[in-house]
């Protein structure tokens, strides 16, 4: 429970709650203690990274990433490196992910789609113009900040997207492809210019479409359909939309539209503005080999407070929208990664209530302290099905409950939400207002 949870730090960073979790990496929020800074720590396993041999690549990515600044790619701040774990400091954005609009308001109108394309396709020329290939351009990688901008993550950090898979080796996609382009799947070698264009087209086709281009339960099949370019535009799309799209989802990367020609295209001119932006150069990226090394004197201090530290309004609000039940409740709701409620139970109960919910639908359970994590046996779409929980105290006899998909399917991560969230009616606090709603 957060309340009296040992407080970790980091160097000068004081770390925070887990925001993100990949094969390679897991993303912590975290706060400068010397400006109050907010910033998102990834955090590398050395260990992990040495044995699939990665080193060079994160290193050779990381010292790519100094090249890169612009207002819509995510800054990466600093590294740092201790004896067993490397730190990545990640500017912290705060808007949640692009396509969470989608599963929350349905698909876009066109002048709303085509703000965030202008974006997309600025970052995406500005880093391909040094050198620089995203490979793994995803919904995930898609944040928004403050102000409702595109902040796009983890631009040239594509060793972090590898996966291992059941049989110890590395794979580069993993899982349901949808947004790879042909020649990534060919694995024959590819352009990564144009494969980038590609997973730009299928993100423009799914802001105003509201679902996927290419789609199939069955991989085999997905791969077919990806490889012809098989998919249809809704009858609500414009024909200047639907021609770009087309235009981009070309399955032939030597005549598939490139940027030059989208600058020039009639639906993205429309009001779009060349970007302007000055360079800022913040960053302290000189010890990228030495983190690496395990040299003690470039180590940072990784030291645990025995302090105790409290959730506070501020922490609880970006956390929280309003703290509104219908996250779990909303029969409409879509594909969300994370969910939250809050609970009048003492921790113990929410704990053994969620225990009992999970052990019938063939989860393993492991308890840490207030944080639980639960394990599907069987395998899913894209592996088994891992559930991260943690309880924060807000006030004493006040907990809210994060549920998280810290690994496979987003689609099955909801289904069991839901059962999770029947299983757990009478420990969610609802406030007269949700059961008014619960009635309507
Ligand atoms: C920055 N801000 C919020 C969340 C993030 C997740 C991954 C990488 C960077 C991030």
């Amino acid at each position: 429970m957060s309340q009296s949870k040992i407080k970790r730090r980091v160097g000068k960073y004081e770390i925070g709650r887990t925001i993100g979790e990949g094969t390679f990496a897991k993303v912590k929020f975290a706060r400068n203690t010397e400006t109050g800074e907010p910033v998102a720590l990834k955090i590398l396993d050395k260990e992990k990274v040495l044995k699939h041999k990665m080193a060079e690549q994160i290193k050779r990515e990381i010292a790519t990433m100094k090249l890169i600044k612009h207002p819509n790619v995510v800054r990466l701040y600093e590294i740092m490196g201790s004896k067993t774990k490397i730190f990545i400091v990640l500017e912290y954005v705060t808007g949640g992910e692009l396509f969470d609009k989608i599963v929350n308001n349905g698909r876009m109108r066109e002048d709303e789609a085509r703000r965030y394309f202008h974006q997309l396709i600025n970052v995406v020329d500005y880093c391909h113009s040094r050198g620089v290939y995203h490979r793994d351009l995803k919904p995930e990688n898609l944040l928004l900040d403050a102000y409702g901008n595109l902040k796009v993550s983890d631009f040239g950090l594509s060793a972090l997207s590898k996966q291992v898979r059941d049989d110890g080796l590395l794979h580069t996609t993993c899982g349901t492809p949808n947004y790879v382009a042909p020649e990534v799947l060919d694995d024959g070698g590819y352009d990564g210019a144009t494969a980038d264009l590609w997973s730009c087209g299928v993100i423009l086709f799914v802001l105003l479409a509201g679902y996927l281009p290419f789609d199939d339960s069955n991989l085999m099949n997905l791969y077919k359909k990806i490889s012809a370019a098989e998919f249809t535009c809704p009858p609500w799309l414009s024909f200047s939309a639907m021609k770009l799209i087309t235009q981009i989802l070309d399955p032939n990367p030597m005549t598939r539209i490139t940027i030059p020609e989208i600058l020039k295209d009639e639906w993205f001119k429309k009001g779009y503005k060349p970007p302007v932006f000055k360079e800022k150069d913040d960053t302290n990226l000189d010890n990228v080999e030495a983190v690496f090394k395990d040299y003690e004197e470039h180590h940072v201090t990784e030291q645990r407070d025995e302090q105790p530290t409290a959730m506070n309004a501020f922490e609880l609000i970006s956390m929280s929208k309003g703290l509104n039940l219908g996250n779990l409740f909303d029969a409409e709701e879509g594909f969300k990664r994370e969910t939250r409620f809050t609970s009048k139970c003492p921790a113990n109960e929410i704990i053994h209530k969620i225990e009992e919910a999970a052990k019938p639908l063939g989860f393993d359970v492991h308890k840490k302290n207030y944080k639980m994590r639960l394990q599907n046996l069987k395998a899913g779409r894209k592996g088994n099905l891992n559930v991260a929980t943690e309880i924060f105290q807000v006030a004493p006899s006040l907990h809210m409950v994060e549920v998280r998909k810290a690994k496979g399917d987003t689609l099955e991560f909801n289904t069991f939400y839901k059962s999770l969230s029947t299983c757990l009616e009478d420990v969610v606090w609802k406030t007269e207002e949700d059961i008014k709603e619960l009635h309507v």
